[in-house]
């Protein structure tokens, strides 16, 4: 493996922290192993012709097996933290009843090795793979989904609560919810419903802040949050019809969720959209107090920015997916990874001021994800060098570092990812890790960003900026 030069320093707080991230279904593989139920994601990845190829995440990277091997990699790399998600179906088979004492067990084998490493174990309650059971009852458009969530909640809060410093409760809701059941159908569940999508967001967010409400109550002595996704987004001109779709797709984009969990309840621009489809009587009195429950850190999701054209506004079921009726383009000349995303690291410092001018009461943020795909390969040499990816993560993170400069409170970034994994509806075409797993042996390779981003790590760490 080649380390590339040791980069500049970055000038970031005293504690801030560093880490990477995973999620379960992306990385765990032993699907039907430790009394482990179905999730929303086997059944769209069994489905033919939904995900890249048919691949599923029955092994994906195998990290159930290979557990001892990534979290050496980790001490390796030399984080302070790394963001994991809590497989439900692992711990609850089908979404109730009695804790599965094998995929307790796993967590406990996962946190320990964690803490044995003076790596601190942050951990994700839901990221995506809700127990095909419960979505047989009506997933989230299912009010008592957001019970049987916090049920769930309070048997990892019990578990783990003693050695998780860091609690997330939801990845990016917009997924399940607006993607997976009111979009294209391009995502688990694979639903394309209108209305019944913005039930599922609105109980995603009722589940978050019972969620945030059960651990405070609990025993647990950490912090708590949940992770958002971001794509901010400018017209492409000044037309009124591209500023329309671009306000549009901000309040989708990047107000849905925000909004609410802190305090200014949903968009009265996109209420006035969803009106049409739904007349929102799923929000019960003192629902919005529930989602906007204090929190320790939000945390922040954020890999592009887009340019947003009006393109007429969908038909009445598609009007809760991600575009509201307009083009979206990375802007102008900007390159782009090899998943064909735009490379906008400066829309990371806009999103984390605009993040704090907008929200006055804002938590500490934490950049729960960020980072890119590109076809990374095993060389002759046995190396796998990723120029692109070091160029990406410096880029980002010095507008993070210009942020923070700039006054806003931000704790640690977790780079997405630590392995390459099952890239959703993707599959395995898209390479986001740090380290290569070659997925016929699951054999794993350092690529040159995992040497650059250890010795960033470090050279902080020595420099005594960082914890
Ligand atoms: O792989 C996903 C992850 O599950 C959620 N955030 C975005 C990543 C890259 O698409």
């Amino acid at each position: 493996m080649t380390t590339a030069s040791a980069p500049a320093p970055l000038t970031l707080p005293a504690g801030f922290r560093w880490g990477t991230a995973t999620s379960a279904y992306q990385v765990e593989g032993a699907v039907s192993e430790g009394g482990r139920g179905r999730s929303v994601w086997d059944t769209f990845s069994h489905t033919p012709g939904l995900t890249h190829q048919g691949d599923t995440g029955d092994v994906a990277c195998d990290h159930y097996h290979r557990l001892d091997e990534d979290l050496d990699l980790l001490a390796d790399l030399g984080v302070d933290t790394y963001r994991f998600s809590i497989a439900w179906p692992r711990l609850q088979p089908t979404g109730r009843g009695r804790p599965e004492p094998r995929g307790v067990a796993f967590y406990d084998r996962l946190i320990d090795g964690l803490l044995e490493r003076q790596i601190s174990p942050m951990a994700t309650l839901f990221h995506w793979d809700l127990p095909q059971d419960l979505e047989d009852r009506g997933g989230w458009r299912n009010r008592d989904t957001v019970h049987d969530f916090v049920t769930y909640a309070r048997y990892c809060f019990d578990a783990y609560g003693d050695r998780v410093t860091d609690w997330i409760t939801l990845n990016e809701p917009i997924c399940p919810s607006l993607h997976g059941t009111g979009g294209y159908g391009h995502a688990a569940p694979g639903l394309r419903l209108g209305g019944p999508a913005i039930t599922s967001a609105h109980h995603l967010l009722l589940a978050h802040g019972d969620a945030v409400r059960a651990y405070r109550n609990s025993a647990a002595a950490g912090r708590i949050g949940i992770t958002l996704n971001f794509g901010p987004v400018a017209p492409a001109s000044d037309r009124a019809e591209d500023l329309a779709a671009a306000a549009r797709v901000d309040a989708l984009q990047t107000r849905l969720f925000a909004d609410p969990v802190l305090g200014r309840g949903y968009p009265d621009l996109l209420v006035r959209h969803w009106r049409e489809l739904t007349d929102m009587g799923f929000v019960q009195a003192g629902d919005l107090e529930r989602i906007a429950e204090p929190l320790d850190f939000l945390g922040v999701n954020y890999y592009k920015s887009w340019v947003a054209r009006a393109a007429g506004l969908p038909p009445l079921a598609d009007r809760v997916a991600m575009d509201m009726g307009a083009v979206l383009e990375p802007p102008p000349g900007v390159p782009r990874t090899g998943f064909g995303w735009g490379v906008t690291p400066d829309g990371l410092r806009t999103l984390l001021l605009d993040l704090r001018h907008r929200h006055p009461a804002l938590p500490p943020l934490f950049v729960t994800e960020n980072g890119c795909a590109y076809p990374d390969e095993v060389g002759p040499d046995g190396n796998v060098d990723d120029p692109e990816r070091i160029a990406f993560h410096d880029a980002y993170l010095r507008a993070l570092a210009e942020a923070v400069d700039a006054g806003v409170d931000v704790r640690g970034y977790t780079c997405w990812s630590l392995l390459d994994n099952f890239e959703w509806a993707a599959g395995y075409s898209q390479r986001f890790g740090l380290v290569h797993v070659d997925f016929p042996t699951g054999r794993r390779t350092p690529k040159s960003s995992f040497g650059w981003y250890r010795d960033l790590i470090s050279t902080h760490r020595a420099a005594g900026v960082a914890a």
